[in-house]
């Protein structure tokens, strides 16, 4: 019943910040999560809020993580009700402010996922903002659609 990530010594540190959201410098990442995936899906959102408490804005210019291609997206509703995505280059958190990621709303995109995303664990994704650098985050996975589909996962070994 062993399923050992590859990067489970580097998520090791990252588990053990989970019960606390992190700080960094001014920048608050407050309940970083994406939903858990299937096998041989593809594609999966993450989402979190970021708060600064600083006196300068920061801006989001990247968003990097080993086990997918992850970009920053934002989702726009036009007149007729349809739903787009779209890469965004960057986004400010202004000072003493927050920026909100949410369904329907900015959001991580991971995509060419090279693992499954399993319920419970926690994923690293790095952020780089202009003036705080780089931070790596570490991303609960919830239950998903795991409720709803029963899956055997006796040997998840990819
Ligand atoms: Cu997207």
């Amino acid at each position: 019943m062993k399923s050992l990530l590859p990067f489970a010594t580097a998520l090791a540190l990252a588990t053990a910040a989970h019960s606390a959201d992190q700080t960094v410098g001014g920048l608050t990442f407050v309940h970083p999560h994406a939903a858990a995936t299937r096998p041989a899906q593809l594609s999966d959102a993450g989402y979190l809020t970021i708060r600064n408490t600083g006196d300068q804005p920061d801006v989001l210019t990247g968003i990097s993580a080993p086990f997918a291609d992850a970009q920053l997206h934002v989702t726009k509703v036009d007149a007729n009700g349809i739903s787009t995505m779209a890469p965004v280059a960057s986004l400010e958190v202004p000072a003493h402010g927050a920026v909100e990621m949410k369904p329907g709303g900015y959001h991580i995109m991971m995509m060419g996922l090279s693992r499954v995303l399993e319920p419970g664990t926690m994923v690293p994704l790095t952020l780089t903002f202009k003036n705080a650098g780089k931070v790596t985050v570490p991303f609960r996975i919830d239950g998903g659609a795991a409720g709803a589909m029963k899956m055997d996962m006796k040997a998840p070994s990819n």
